[in-house]
Parts: structure tokens; C-alpha cells; sequence
């Protein structure tokens, strides 16, 4: 009789067929919500691998100038413009336009394996999560442990993560990634300010302070498949802190019923 899994085994099982029944035996409505910003080399994969997944697909564009919008309309996606603030802005506006009620979040530009989709939505069919944050501490990534950049970057989100595990008594490996799924009604609850990439910590630091429930899986984030990052840790590292310690020290998570 095997008592103790080996450490390979995976924590959480490796669902690629995606159920939508609930325990209740009501249907879930997922809607992916993908944005970008000049992706016309790099989104078509990510839209046809999604799209199996997706009641519906929805594009968020940031302006794009390099056909992307066309692209996704050929895809089959629903395409709206964003307000010109910033990836988070742009999520944010998903958001609101999305009409499934289970909503996951893909960067268009190769680094999240759409077949993913599945392992993230199964837990909040289930009833068991909230919010299911991909990661890439337990999946791993092509993209943090190269370089001093990204030394850099995944030292700064360490630190993050750490900070949220001892103060809310929680074991999180990754509060970055731009990989998740999340109920479309907890989204809207957590009332979020963030207009650039510090959106995904603050989703992750309000869900765990008001008491919603987070589960991680693993997920392998690959290099961007074209085209060059704009991620400047410079431009942005202030932000970064900034939001981290107010969501985490000095946010109130608004009363629930
Ligand atoms: N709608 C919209 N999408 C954006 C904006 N900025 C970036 N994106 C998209 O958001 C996703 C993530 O952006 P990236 O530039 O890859 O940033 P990152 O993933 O944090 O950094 P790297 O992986 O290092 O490139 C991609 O799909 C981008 O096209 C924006 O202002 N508006
Ligand atoms: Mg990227």
C-alpha cells in the first residue's frame, strides 16, 4: 500500500478535459480574456488553443497598430479596445465586458500554454476555489532564471510572495503570474485600481485578505514566442512596491455579507 506520494507526483491532477457541471448541476460560462497589444505574430496559436476552452473569447487591445485586432476577429474573437493605461487597465475593462462567469486571464504572446485552461478553471467548478493562480514556482519558466534581469524579477517576487505567506498565513509560490482564472462576480468584488502589470499581485493580496479562496496550479511559462518584452524593471519597480505594501499593510478588504 503506498503511503507517501513521491515529491513528482502532481499535487493537483493534471485535467485537460474541461467540465463545466458544478456539484449544484448548474453550467459555467467561461469566458478567456486575452490581452494585447502588437501580438500579430504571436496570437493566433494562443486564440486556437483557447478557443475549445472558451464560451467566449475576448480580446482586449491596447491600440494595437500591427493588424493584432484583424487577426483576432478572424479568430473568432470578440474584440474591444482598451482605455490606453496599461495591461491592467485592460484586464480590468475585461472584466466588466465579459459575459461568462468564470473568467481566465492568457497573455497573447506565447508564454502560457493555453492547455492549461482546464487545471485553472477545475477547482472553481468544483466549488472548491475562488481564484486559481497559475505557477510558475511549481511549473516552472523559461523566462526568471536566466539573466540578472530576471534575477532580478524573481528575486522582487519572492520577496512579494514571502511577505504575503507570513503575514496571512497562507503558502503561496507565485502572486505574478499573468496565468489565472478567477469567478467573474469575486473579480468585480475585490474593486481593483491597478492600471499595469501590478494588477496580478493585487488580485492575488485582496482575494487572500477578504477571505477568498486562492489555490495555485502548476503552469509553464515559455519564452515570448516573438517580438521583445516591454517589462523595464526600472520604469516600474516603484509601482511594484507601492502597491504591494498598501494592498497588503493598508487596504481595508471591504465588509462581506
Ligand atoms: N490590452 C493591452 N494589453 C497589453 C498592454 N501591455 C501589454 N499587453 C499584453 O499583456 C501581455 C503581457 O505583456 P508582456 O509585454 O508580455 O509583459 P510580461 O509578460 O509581463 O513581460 P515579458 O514576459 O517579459 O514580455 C501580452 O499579451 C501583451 O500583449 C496594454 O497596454 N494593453
Ligand atoms: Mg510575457
Amino acid at each position: 500500500m503506498t503511503k507517501n506520494l513521491p515529491a513528482w507526483y502532481p499535487s493537483l491532477p493534471r485535467v485537460r478535459e474541461l467540465n463545466r457541471v458544478g456539484p449544484d448541476g448548474a453550467t459555467h460560462r467561461i469566458t478567456v480574456v486575452v490581452p494585447t497589444r502588437n501580438e500579430v505574430n504571436n496570437l493566433r496559436p494562443v486564440l486556437e488553443l483557447a478557443a475549445p476552452f472558451a464560451d467566449e473569447l475576448l480580446v482586449v487591445d491596447g491600440h494595437s497598430t500591427d493588424g493584432t485586432r484583424e487577426l483576432a476577429e478572424q479568430c473568432g474573437a470578440r474584440v474591444i479596445l482598451d482605455e490606453g493605461k496599461g495591461k491592467g487597465a485592460a484586464l480590468r475593462l475585461g472584466m466588466r465586458e465579459a459575459s461568462g462567469d468564470i473568467l481566465v486571464f492568457v497573455d497573447a504572446d506565447g508564454s502560457h500554454d493555453p492547455a492549461d485552461i482546464p487545471a485553472l478553471v477545475a477547482p472553481i467548478v468544483a466549488g472548491e476555489a475562488d481564484h486559481v493562480s497559475g505557477s510558475r514556482m511549481l511549473g516552472g519558466s523559461d523566462e526568471l532564471h536566466a539573466t540578472f534581469h530576471q534575477f532580478v524579477r524573481l528575486f522582487g517576487s519572492q520577496i512579494i510572495t514571502l511577505s504575503v505567506n507570513y503575514t496571512q498565513n497562507i503558502r503561496l509560490t507565485d502572486c505574478q503570474n499573468g496565468l489565472r482564472a478567477i469567478r467573474r462576480d469575486v473579480a468585480l468584488a475585490l474593486d481593483l485600481q491597478e492600471d499595469i502589470t501590478t494588477i496580478e499581485q493585487e488580485m492575488v493580496i485582496k482575494s487572500v485578505r477578504s477571505g477568498y479562496r486562492l489555490a495555485e496550479a502548476p503552469t509553464h511559462e515559455y519564452v515570448r514566442a516573438n517580438g521583445e518584452s516591454n517589462f523595464r524593471v526600472k520604469d516600474v519597480w516603484f509601482r511594484y512596491v507601492r502597491s504591494w505594501l498598501y494592498y497588503l499593510l493598508f487596504w481595508k478588504p471591504p465588509h462581506r455579507p
